[in-house]
């Protein structure tokens, strides 16, 4: 046993060695070969802007500056968080253009144009390779390269570039071929994502930072559409058809607290659901945004699923992770895989309060309409001990979410 362990340390030991002296081999050789190949000139690379805000669902451009040698061709790589930001042909599905420009056309169309995804977990990394050719003579004009982004989520994204991927090359003093050392004084580029981009119609776009009155960007027409939310809901007690068929609902838009709200009037239907129409008249191609839903003897419920759903009625949660898309034309959205919790009853204040239970224990037994109106929770023409122990049931969500 003792003389197996010794063994086993032996051959550690020998493992560790070998992976020093073969890794310092490596080093040095990579050294000498970075230094054999690279030209001693530098060019500039810079990331532009180096901030900007947007808007969910707002397109936005980022520049990568190149300047100070005389460049050719380029190779870049650039890093996005995946969750925050998609890349051009990533929205833009089914496009034959690269979505790729550059100033002055310093450059072709992207030899390639690759994304691959690096990295896995809560902030899912994807990395753009882009490989660019000017057919010009290699010139000192500073190159940009225009890249399209759009933004998906509330928070803060960055662009980085990869200094130790991208490649940039072009002629020498000398006029010889050479790949330049990079000095980037900008290597990331930072966006701050806000809210819902419902009031944006068009998405906006940026100069380029280097101003040259001959620059031409196109981009695809800006697609307007209008969109209808077809909402589905179902209510906390109601299961059946019940005699008041209408029901008026906040709806409120955005990705978080102040959003805009409007009243959609439900119908009952035969199965206990409740069903209501939203038009939006006009919006950009498609955006991500969170629903606040209140009806009127509810609390609020925040939802960012298309089709939520919850194991145990009033435990869905928002997770803020993602938000239901709405696109142009029709968007169904199922909300009846979740309950609408009743008990902040008229008038509402945004939580269930004492008030709120000790009213509908007053009215137990009670039909007038003002009564129903206010304690009803069930929609079954009284206030009774039903309406009571749903209220109880409700007490600890207690909460309109915001
Ligand atoms: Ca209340
Ligand atoms: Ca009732």
């Amino acid at each position: 046993m003792n003389n197996m362990k010794k063994q086993l340390y032996k051959k550690l030991f020998l493992g560790i060695f070998a992976i020093i002296v073969f890794g310092g081999l490596f080093y040095y050789v990579n050294q000498y070969l970075t230094r054999f190949f690279a030209s001693g000139d530098a060019v500039t690379i810079n990331l532009s802007p180096a901030t900007q805000t947007r808007k969910i669902g707002d397109e936005m451009v980022i520049n990568v500056d190149m300047s100070g040698q005389k460049i050719s061709a380029t190779e870049l790589y650039l890093t996005y968080d995946s969750s925050m930001l998609s890349y051009y042909k990533e929205y833009m599905i089914g496009t034959t253009s690269s979505g790729v420009t550059s100033l002055n056309n310093f450059f072709q169309e992207p030899l390639i144009s690759e994304i691959t995804p690096v990295g896995s977990g809560t902030s899912p990394m994807k990395q753009l390779k882009l490989s660019l050719v000017s057919l010009s003579t290699p010139s000192t004009l500073p190159a940009q390269v225009h890249l399209r982004f759009k933004a998906k989520k509330i928070g803060t994204a960055t662009v980085t570039l990869d200094k130790t991927k991208t490649k940039v090359t072009g002629a020498n003093a000398s006029n010889n071929a050479v790949y330049f050392d990079l000095s980037s004084t900008v290597s990331a580029a930072t966006v701050t994502i806000m809210g819902t981009g419902l009031e944006t119609i068009t998405p906006s776009i940026p100069t380029p930072s280097v101003a040259t009155p001959s620059v031409t960007l196109t981009y695809p027409p800006n697609s307007t559409a209008s969109a209808t939310l077809k909402m589905k809901l179902k209510f906390q007690g109601i299961n059946a058809i019940p005699t008041e068929k209408k029901m008026n609902v906040e709806v409120g838009i955005g990705s978080a607290s102040p959003y805009s709200v409007k009243t959609v009037e439900f119908t009952a239907q035969d199965n206990g659901t409740w069903t209501g129409e939203l038009n939006l008249p006009s919006m950009s191609s498609s955006y991500y945004t969170a629903l606040f839903i209140k009806g009127p003897k509810h609390l609020r419920k925040k939802v960012c699923d298309n089709k939520p759903t919850e194991t145990a009625g009033g435990t869905y949660k928002c997770d803020k992770n993602g938000y239901l898309k709405i696109t142009g034309g029709d968007n169904d959205l199922d909300f009846t895989g979740i309950l609408m919790l009743a008990g902040d009853i008229p008038v509402q204040d945004g939580l269930i309060s004492a008030l709120d239970l000790a009213y509908i224990r007053q009215n137990l037994g009670n039909k007038s309409e003002d009564s129903r109106q206010r304690g009803d929770l069930n929609l079954d023409g009284i206030v009774d001990t039903q309406d009571f122990s749903m209220i109880l049931q409700t007490l600890a969500f207690k909460y309109d979410e915001e």
